[in-house]
């Protein structure tokens, strides 16, 4: 049988997941984790490039564990692992940001965003790219899930990784994208300009996965439309985009393209309405799930004990690989009689 690809995607154990998490990445992973010999990371070392609260983090990050799991990541056939217990992420990421440069981490749209406005902003936060090129190289990853706005951080990790072979040997994998076609962006509710993101400071426009239905309604229900009056997919129209982001979500739920959708609908009120009930129908049983999931700490931390060793497996290999092709002196070669 042939060997399966390796796919690998993470996510930051900040916040609450969104809407935005579900469609550009969770959905894919769940669906896919069969066909890929598949690890997902709760990225807790990058949470510490903003302002954090450490126990809002440890307990976020077990959390975020619980909510995968509730979505349908199956301990079983998929690695889930927290990127803090594999030492090999920060190990790797040194390297990579000594193969990166500073004129292409400058250039990074997410450190521009996050940045922007702050007084004290974390060196971690300009060198985040070069740790989530570690991450996945680390794995010899060949797919990468994540919506759009990852691609830009993915396209780096390429060229890091080809930089490298070249230089010191083949040691890496070169991963490829993989960005959903419809709801790869999905869209803040109330600012439809502006991406649905878990550190927005007004939650407003976001759809937790675990909101109650009560509230999924409520959102939906007051999402910005315009004043055209008539339910039309454009792609490309600032003034349409409230509309266009409601039928992405739709079409994404109901697998159709957002133009058909479109044609079934006359009013703003009766899309609303199908995209409410369409996300209910996904998110509910995940929350129920999620409950009991999130209560039993001992099933939780033995499944994360679990990742953690399929994962330093890969990892310890990869890392070795790659000390040794920069010229690091094996640490046993310098005992005597060895
Ligand atoms: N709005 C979105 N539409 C589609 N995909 C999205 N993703 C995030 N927001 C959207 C995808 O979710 C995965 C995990 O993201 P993350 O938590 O690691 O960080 P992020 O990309 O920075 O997402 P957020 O929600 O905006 O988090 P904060 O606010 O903490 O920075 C990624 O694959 C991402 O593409």
């Amino acid at each position: 049988m042939a060997k399966r690809e390796r796919m690998l995607s993470g996510v930051q154990p900040t916040g609450q997941a969104t809407l935005g998490n579900f469609l550009g990445a969770f959905r894919q992973w769940r669906a896919q984790q069969e066909e890929y010999e598949s690890t997902f990371l709760i990225v807790d070392e990058h949470a510490l490039t903003v302002e954090h609260n450490p126990v809002a983090l440890r307990e976020g990050t077990l959390q975020m564990a619980a909510l995968l799991f509730a979505i349908g990541i199956d301990p079983m056939h998929s690695t889930v692992v927290v990127q803090s217990h594999v030492a090999g992420h920060a190990q790797l990421a040194w390297l990579m940001e000594c193969t990166a440069t500073y004129g292409e981490l400058s250039r990074m749209i997410q450190f521009k965003d996050k940045s922007r406005g702050s007084a004290m902003v974390r060196a971690g936060l300009f060198t985040y790219p070069a740790l989530m090129a570690a991450d996945i190289l680390l794995y010899q990853t060949d797919l990468v899930p994540v919506g759009e706005d990852q691609s830009q951080h993915i396209e780096l990790t390429r060229t890091v990784a080809t930089r490298f072979n070249h230089a010191y040997g083949q040691v890496f994998t070169i991963p490829r994208a993989a960005i959903p076609p419809l709801a790869a962006r999905v869209m803040d509710l109330s600012h439809p300009e502006a991406k649905m993101s878990k550190s927005s400071a007004d939650g407003q426009g976001n759809i937790y996965l675990l909101d109650t239905d009560d509230q999924i309604r409520r959102k939906i229900a007051k999402a910005k439309t315009d004043l055209f009056n008539e339910v039309l997919y454009v792609e490309d129209d600032p003034e349409r985009a409230g509309v266009r982001n409601l039928l992405e979500i739709l079409a994404a739920l109901t697998d159709r393209e957002p133009k058909d959708v479109a044609a079934d609908f006359q009013r703003y009120g009766d899309l609303k309405e199908a995209t409410a009930t369409a996300v209910i129908e996904q998110l509910s049983p995940i929350r129920e799930r999620y409950r009991d999931y999130v209560a039993d700490r001992t099933q939780l931390s033995s499944w994360l004990a679990m990742g953690r060793e399929r994962a330093s497996e890969v990892a310890s290999h990869t890392l070795a690989r790659a000390y040794e092709a920069v010229g690091f002196l094996p640490s046993k070669e310098v005992k005597n009689g060895d």
